[in-house]
């Protein structure tokens, strides 16, 4: 069955990886399932036909036949249960592979929201010096516990999973901050992830819808 997901008809970051249709591509690239790209301009992604598919308006969503399915979250998960290679067999490392999707989405990826969202939207307004500071601590704050929790190790629990995908999706936000480069193993943790051959795809597929080029891999 043909899988389409939408994506930035162009994107604010040239392309480069930080939209959230990243994380669909790389998951697809892990199970190897080809996909299809509509793309959608920002007008597009407020008419009644996207809406139809994503009650918010907007990217990714993703179609499979007569599923239609939004929220990055849900949609790895489903292509995780649906294809091998993204959760482990075992129900126990299972569940907790889940619980790390949940983690990045719920625990660690607000806090990133609000300092993205205090540096881009509000970086103007009188009292965002004082914010500011307050704002990247809450960050360093969820970044001390995952570093801890992650330690020495390649990734969050054994093996890579979805788990793992979505974390290192997050983390990536944070790149040019700085914030990320005060946790070397974090720092380490994301470049493994950015590693992968299916990231790779994932990213150069995006970054050719938005330069324009073929794809290198
Ligand atoms: N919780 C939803 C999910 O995980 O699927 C959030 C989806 C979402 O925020 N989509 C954004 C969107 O459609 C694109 S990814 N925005 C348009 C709108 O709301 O009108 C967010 C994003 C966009 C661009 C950059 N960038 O260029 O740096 C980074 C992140």
């Amino acid at each position: 069955m043909t899988i389409t997901i939408t994506a930035f008809e162009r994107s604010p970051d040239g392309g480069k990886g930080l939209a959230r249709d990243t994380r669909v591509r790389w998951a697809l690239e892990e199970v190897g399932q080809a996909y299809e790209v509509r793309l959608v301009s920002f007008d597009a992604m407020k008419a009644p036909a996207h809406l139809a598919l994503h009650p918010f308006g907007q990217i990714p969503t993703y179609e499979e036949g007569d599923l239609a399915l939004f929220e990055t979250g849900a949609i790895v998960f489903h292509i995780a249960e649906r294809y091998p290679g993204l959760l482990p067999q075992d129900a126990n490392a299972r569940a907790r592979a889940i619980t790390w999707m949940f983690a990045a989405v719920n625990t660690v990826e607000p806090p990133i929201l609000e300092f993205a969202n205090a540096k881009l939207l509000e970086g103007d307004k009188p009292w965002a010096k004082e914010r500011m500071p307050l704002v990247a601590d809450r960050v360093r704050d969820r970044l001390k516990q995952l570093s801890a929790r992650l330690g020495e190790a390649d990734w969050l629990d054994g093996a890579f999973t979805a788990g793992d995908l979505m974390m290192v999706s997050v983390l990536l936000r944070l790149r040019s901050s700085g914030i990320l480069d005060e946790f070397p193993n974090l720092a380490a943790y994301v470049a493994r992830g950015e590693a992968r051959p299916a990231y790779m795809r994932a990213f150069d597929a995006q970054l050719a819808v938005n330069t324009g080029k073929p794809p290198i891999s």
